[in-house]
């Protein structure tokens, strides 16, 4: 094992052929490009010489992989616009100059082994998503710019062996308070393959925005689908746009999605918000609040667009005391959108929300107290519980299971959930303590819509979240013995995006930090190095720009 990550590669100069030598002093200067994987391989030795990846290259899989060899191509045309043969391996295919996919019959599911010598490139795996991921670090060993490749580009000789530390490696995405197009969602997912992050947090319905089409209730994205103007800067604002602004997906564009990041080994988990951030849901359907003639509380803070009168969708951030009432309405309501939604999203999990839901509306409400009292709850944090729980019966029911922000916690957390931990690295370890799977989601660590400078260089949430902080994370919390760790599961950054109102916005947000925490949760911990990977930076930036993404150039 190479303990220096960015290794020259080298050429063996063989002084006795005086022409050869300049030769290859030429090729070597063209080859001392750095080798840069990121996430950092646990195991990876350099070779002697190059493979030669041109025209002539050939692709060489058999069925049972033939989709990571498409997928090879897939990748090869989006970042170089060319695509290589592929040969049908059988015992008689010729594997000169080729690039071989191999399944094999043991090892670890996701471990990966690439060997790329003279002749050729092999990626071997038990498992195809180990194949996918063996092939993600091929396309890093490849040029990070498309010029100049006409020719062919040597391919330097190395030897890597490769699987990741934690199962749940996570990128979430709010679209409620800014929308984002399939497209963007596509490019996104390719972002998370590059790095071998495999779980996308899709977060789908807020105050600001109801984005799922669901069939049985129209009126979701019809009329929670929209707001009639957004805060312009930070809450409260200087003022509003007055633009109608929205959009949703429809179900045909989300089978298309999670079909995308199927091929990507991504597995989608949706997020449907309850019982708090709901305002859009309540004004598509009243019957949803427990006082649904009232008016929707507009703070006199807000600058506000277009009528007050009635439930409206939320044009500024925040917390809302309008929340969804525990009734038998809402629970129909609930588990006939989860109906459509299981069927959209084949993930084992669900997640159902359950933060920040202010309960003055539950006291207010005489229907509250009095379900209270008859299920003998203890209060409004009771009633909370009872409605997680409620829900998750239903949920396991189908044969999925629930994850929740950490204030499932409180009142009693629902059995079989998953806790996803954001306030802090308690609720985790709470969690863990209760023998309950966690996901670490700690906002001062891995929260991507706070600012990457001290003086924040444009319109963000507030906190300061650098670089350094990101790499230097350990998702598994100090206070958990050994036989607690395995709980967690691994962990997520979160992309909230009141501050983002464009792609550029987010890929700006997100970059270089994404590629800090994809070592974090990929690569072995003791071999991680902040100064190394900071050395590395300019090289992720010249991959960034090959991506085609916006990235914050952070100094190294
Ligand atoms: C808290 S994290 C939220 C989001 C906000 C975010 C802003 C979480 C479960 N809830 O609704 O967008 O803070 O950083």
């Amino acid at each position: 094992m190479f303990p220096i990550k960015a290794i020259h590669t080298q050429l063996l100069i063989m002084k006795k052929f005086f022409p050869v030598f300049f030769l290859l002093i030429s090729v070597t200067t063209f080859c001392q490009t750095n080798v840069v994987i990121v996430p950092q391989p646990v195991s990876m030795k350099m070779g002697t010489g190059n493979f030669t990846f041109d025209k002539a290259t050939r692709i060489v899989a058999s069925k049972s992989d033939m989709h990571e060899a498409t997928m090879l191509n897939v990748y090869l045309k989006k970042l170089y616009g060319f695509t290589l043969p592929v040969k049908s391996a059988t015992a008689a295919t010729n594997n000169e100059h080729s690039i071989i996919f191999k399944l094999t019959s043991s090892g670890k599911k996701d471990e990966y082994h690439l060997d790329v010598d003279a002749n050729k490139i092999t990626i071997r795996s038990p498992s195809n998503e180990g194949l996918f991921y063996g092939m993600q670090t091929l396309l890093q060993l490849l040029p990070p710019t498309k010029e100049n490749i006409a020719d062919g580009f040597p391919v330097p000789a190395v030897s890597i062996d490769d699987y990741p530390r934690f199962q749940y490696r996570g990128m979430h995405l709010d679209v409620g308070r800014h929308f984002f197009d399939v497209d963007f969602i596509k490019k996104y997912l390719d972002y998370m393959a590059y790095q071998k992050y495999n779980t996308f947090h899709w977060h789908l319905t807020e105050d600001q925005g109801w984005r799922i089409q669901i069939k049985r209730y129209p009126k979701l994205t019809s009329v929670g689908g929209y707001r009639n103007g957004t805060i312009i800067g930070h809450y409260p604002g200087t003022g509003n746009d007055s633009i109608h602004y929205g959009g949703f997906y429809t179900q045909e564009q989300i089978k298309e999605i999670v079909k995308y990041a199927k091929d990507r080994f991504i597995t989608i988990i949706p997020e449907i918000e309850m019982p708090g951030h709901a305002s859009a849901a309540i004004a598509a359907y009243p019957q949803l609040s427990c006082f649904p003639d009232q008016s929707t509380e507009i703070s006199p803070r807000v600058p506000w667009a277009g009528s007050r009168v009635g439930k409206q969708v939320q044009q500024a951030w925040g917390v809302f005391p309008d929340v969804f009432c525990p009734s038998e309405y809402t629970f129909k309501f609930i588990e006939n959108v989860l109906d459509e939604v299981m069927q959209l999203f084949p993930s084992k999990y669900i997640h159902i929300g359950g933060d920040e839901c202010p309960k003055t509306y539950w006291k207010k409400s005489a229907f509250c107290q009095k379900l209270i009292k008859e299920k003998h709850l203890k209060d409004e944090n009771g009633l909370q519980s009872y409605f997680i729980q409620r829900i998750e019966k239903y949920l396991n029911s189908k044969g999925r299971r629930i994850i929740g922000w950490d204030e499932i916690l409180e009142g009693g957390l629902a059995p079989n959930a998953t806790v996803m931990s954001w306030r802090g690295e308690q609720g985790g370890i709470d969690a863990a303590e209760q023998h309950h799977d966690v996901i670490m989601t700690p906002g001062k660590y891995v929260y991507f819509d706070h600012a990457q400078t001290k003086n924040s260089d444009s319109l963000t949430i507030g906190g300061y979240l650098p670089l350094d902080t990101v790499y230097n994370y350990h998702p598994v919390p100090k206070e958990l013995n050994d036989s607690l760790a395995h709980y967690i599961l691994g962990a997520q950054a979160n992309v909230w995006t009141e501050y983002m109102a464009n792609p550029q916005k987010v890929e700006y947000m997100i970059f270089p930090r994404m590629s800090a925490l994809s070592e974090v949760l990929w690569s072995p911990k003791d071999s991680r190095n902040l100064d190394e990977f900071k050395e590395e930076l300019p090289d992720m930036y010249k991959r960034y720009q090959l991506w085609g993404t916006n990235y914050f150039k952070s100094l190294p």
